[in-house]
This record gives C-alpha cells, sequence and structure tokens, in this order.
C-alpha cells in the first residue's frame, strides 16, 4: 500500500521546503516535489499544512509503582495519549527490581509489548551495584538496549554513590552503553525534609523547598567531573535549575561529550504554582524552580546548550477517589490525594507524553524560543540519534520509517484535560490556547490518528533494539 501526501510544508532537523511525502509500507521511499501517484496510491492533499517526523520522548514511566499507587498511564494509554500528540516512539526506564537485569528487562517486556500501541525502548536503571550487576551489565546491548540510568538522590532507594557512579560510566564506555543521570543532591535533601515535617511543613510548596537547586547544580558539577575522569559519555535528564544548564554549556565547550534534556514544564512554571490550593499538581522531582530558571533554560535552548526535550511523563490522579470515563469506561486510581497531609507522601510525577509537541510548537517555535529546525532536532531527531535509532526513526528520509505528524495551520483550539488524551484528571495546561494543532499521525505509514479519531490499536508498537548510542 502506497501513501502519497501532497503539497505540504516539510520540515526536518536542518531544512524546510514545500514538497511531497511518498510512503510505500512501512517506510519513506521518496520526498520532493512533483511526485506522481500510480494507481495504486493513496493521494492525501496536505495544502495548507505542514509535516514533521513522529516525535521520539526518551523519558517516560508508564505503570510505574509509587508511594503505594501505580502512575496512572499504562504502556497502551500512554502510548495512545503520546500518539494523540505527535508521538511515535517511545523510551521507558526499567526498574531494577527482580534479581538479575535480564528478570527486570522481562518484567518489563511483561508489561509492555502486548500493550504498546507505538514503538518504544527502554532504559534500564541501575539503583544497586555490586560486581554480579557489573558483570550482567554488556549483555544489556543483546537486549536492545543502550542505555542506563543513575541517581545521586532518593538514599537507601535509588541513589548509588560516587564510586558506583564512577564503575558504572566506565563499565558504560567499554561496552558502548550511555549513562543517563538524575542529578540532585540525596544528602541534603534528606535533611531539609526531616526538619521540614519536624517543624509541621507538610503543605506542597516544601517539596520544592526540601530539594533546593544548589544541590541539583552541585550534583550537575559532580556528575560531569565523574564522567571525565572516567572518560564517558554522560546525559542528564530533566535539567530544570540556571545554573545546572551553564554546567552544561561549559562542559560542552570544554569539548566533553556530556549531554542535556529538559521537559517542557520547566520552562513554564515554578515553585509559585505549589503555593495554588491545587499545587499538588505540579508535584515532580526535581521540582519547580523560579522564573529566572525558566528564562535562562528558555534562553539556553535557543542556544542549542540542550539537545533533547523530553517529558519525564509519570501522571496521577490529582483526586483518585473520583472515576473518570477512559474509553467509555470509569477509571479510578489512588493518587496525589495520599499526600494532602504530607508532602512527602504525594506520589511524584506529572503528565506531559501528549503535551510535548503541541505546547513546544505553539509556546516554543510561534513564541521565537527554538526555531522549527531546532523543534524537530529536540523533539525527534536529536534523541533518536543519541539514542541508537537514526535514521529509522526521528528523520524524513528515504528508507526512514513513515513516522510522520500532519499539523493544521492556524486552526485555534483551547488545550486541557478534556482535549489530552492522557488517563488522568487534570492537565497542567488548562485553557492555554494552541493555534496549529495535529490533525494526522502516521505510525510505520498506517494512520494511527485521524482528526481525532484513534485508529491504532493495543499491540501495534515494536519494541526497538537500539544501536550504538552517539554523542552529539
Ligand atoms: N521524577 C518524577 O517526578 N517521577 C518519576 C521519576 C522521576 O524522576
Ligand atoms: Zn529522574
Ligand atoms: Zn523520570
Amino acid at each position: 500500500m502506497k501513501t502519497l501526501l501532497k503539497s505540504a510544508r516539510i520540515i526536518t532537523a536542518s531544512d524546510e521546503f514545500s514538497g511531497d511525502i511518498l510512503i510505500d509500507g512501512e517506510r519513506i521511499k521518496a520526498l520532493g516535489a512533483g511526485l506522481e501517484a500510480d494507481g495504486q496510491t493513496r493521494t492525501v492533499d496536505c495544502t495548507g499544512k505542514f509535516i514533521t517526523p513522529g516525535g521520539v520522548d526518551v523519558h517516560t514511566h508508564f505503570d510505574l509503582p509509587m508511594f503505594g499507587t501505580v502512575s496512572s498511564d499504562d504502556h497502551y494509554t500512554g502510548h495512545k495519549a503520546a500518539a494523540f500528540g505527535g508521538t511515535t516512539t517511545v523510551f521507558d526506564f526499567i526498574s531494577q527490581d527482580e534479581p538479575t537485569l535480564a528478570e527486570s528487562v522481562q518484567s518489563w517486556h511483561a508489561k509492555a509489548d502486548d500493550k504498546a500501541a507505538i514503538d518504544f525502548g527502554f532504559h534500564m536503571n541501575i539503583s544497586h551495584f555490586d560486581d554480579a550487576v557489573a558483570k550482567e551489565v554488556p549483555a544489556l546491548r543483546d537486549m536492545g538496549i543502550n542505555s542506563l540510568k543513575v541517581f545521586t538522590a532518593y538514599n537507601g532507594r535509588l541513589r548509588l554513590d560516587d564510586g558506583d557512579i564512577f564503575r558504572v560510566l566506565r563499565i558504560a564506555r567499554d561496552n558502548r552503553l550511555l549513562v543517563m543521570v538524575h542529578a540532585e543532591n540525596g544528602d541534603v535533601i534528606d535533611v531539609l525534609v526531616k526538619e521540614a515535617l519536624q517543624s509541621g511543613h507538610t503543605s506542597p510548596e516544601w517539596h520544592a523547598l526540601t530539594r533546593p537547586a544548589a544541590g541539583a547544580v552541585e550534583s550537575v558539577f559532580r556528575v560531569i567531573q565523574l564522567a571525565k575522569q572516567a572518560q564517558a559519555p554522560l546525559y542528564i535528564v530533566h535539567m530544570n535549575t540556571a545554573g545546572g544548564v551553564r554546567l552544561l554549556r561549559e562542559a560542552r565547550e570544554q569539548g566533553l561529550p556530556v549531554m542535556g534534556e529538559t521537559c517542557p514544564p520547566y520552562l513554564f512554571f515554578t515553585i509559585e504554582d505549589l503555593k495554588k490550593p491545587d499545587g499538588a499538581k505540579w508535584i515532580c522531582s526535581p521540582p519547580m524552580r523560579s522564573l529566572q530558571d525558566n528564562q535562562v533554560i528558555q534562553k539556553l535552548l535557543g542556544e542549542g546548550v540542550l539537545q533533547v526535550m523530553a517529558t519525564d511523563h509519570c501522571p496521577f490522579f490529582y483526586d483518585g477517589t473520583k472515576p473518570i470515563l477512559y474509553e467509555g469506561n470509569p477509571v479510578a486510581i489512588p493518587g496525589k490525594e495520599l499526600g494532602k497531609d504530607d508532602f512527602t507522601k504525594i506520589p511524584n510525577g506529572l503528565p506531559g507524553v501528549g503535551d510535548r509537541m503541541l505546547l513546544m510548537w505553539n509556546y516554543g517555535v510561534r513564541k521565537h524560543m527554538i526555531t522549527p529546525q531546532q523543534f524537530v532536532a529536540q523533539h525527534c531527531t536529536n534523541p533518536a540519534k543519541i539514542f541508537g535509532i537514526y535514521p529509522q526513526k526521528g528523520a524524513l528520509l528515504p528508507g526512514a520509517d513513515a513516522d510522520l505528524v500532519i499539523w493544521d495551520q492556524d486552526n485555534p483550539i483551547t488545550y486541557g484535560v478534556e482535549v489530552a488524551r492522557h488517563r488522568t484528571d487534570y492537565n497542567l495546561y488548562e485553557g492555554w490556547k494552541l493555534q496549529d494543532t495535529i490533525s494526522g499521525v502516521y505510525l510505520r505509514g498506517k494512520l494511527i490518528v485521524d482528526n481525532g479519531q484513534w485508529m491504532g490499536a493495543k499491540g501495534q508498537g515494536r519494541f526497538l533494539h537500539c544501536d550504538d548510542p552517539q554523542v552529539i
């Protein structure tokens, strides 16, 4: 089956032109002006529309157990929400919960494979490290995994000490794996949380006040120096402090192979949002920072200091005692209300996988924070390159998977929970106006979102075996 997308504005990470895209089966066959359809080709008129590659969101947490509940999107509902927002590839983090890494990988396949509605890859969390784990790490490559995540926070739960992070970095270097790091100061956080609770501070803003920006900046500095000593590349997840992103810039100027990711909420929200009566909606780790942090990150994103825009999608209901209707059925999953009397019990995480492309196009590109080419680079091409799935993903090139987003120019809508398809009861961007919207999404040549209609299916998503990570 062939499809010819005719007369679109085509946007890539390096270019922008008017033309056509010919899809043959699951792949892009040709791009250019004046492509002709033969008798078996379905032609779609894309006049007035623009096309980008399908989005690649390399930071999601579907079906993640936390604080006695679970993130409210699973590998089907989250994939579907992603697709409505123009994302056709996601990467989820495997918890190191089983006796071996191989068993942990298997447990994540068991959650994801039958539900997947878009294509997906995995990162492996390393939250306990010893000689046995060290021996197992290289085999992850045969399982299609090329990235490890380590933590400098969450003491006693996920954190590794600096020596173990250094060892992980060296093993990763020797096996062409990329280390991703969550950089906050776990020791300081523990002291501040204890003091806050002793003083009777239980409201949501104390989540942010007990996880200071300076601790994140110090930790970013430390992990960059650890990677330098290990002579290993490094990818810093969800960067959200001005100081941290400036350190990233400095490291890259020195030629160090360090890359950085941020997420839309860190551009648009601050600790002031946590002070609102419904402040728990904004609770995630690392937390919202200051207006100055927002502004510096926006500016440095535009200067190309950060390579990737991801989401850290990890939604919870705001009020998980009240069901919502999902695909016609009532669903209620315990959420943020679990911490109404104690900020340390509020599940950490935000919805966002479906928001990312729409928000960043309308409030990033249209507000001149980033160019259309930077948008495609940060949301599609760079993450695909870094995690070893380029040019199959993240590119509009002959031979690439036909993952495409058809955008409607000047088709204004008001965004919010009713528009976003996340399985939760709130959206951070409630009431925000979107000027350009998404009318069609193709996954490997199949139209899975068609003018607000879900045409996809559970189980159609494929696991991606990642090739070598790239430093960009
Ligand atoms: N931060 C969150 O807020 N949720 C899930 C994991 C993380 O790092
Ligand atoms: Zn993290
Ligand atoms: Zn995360």
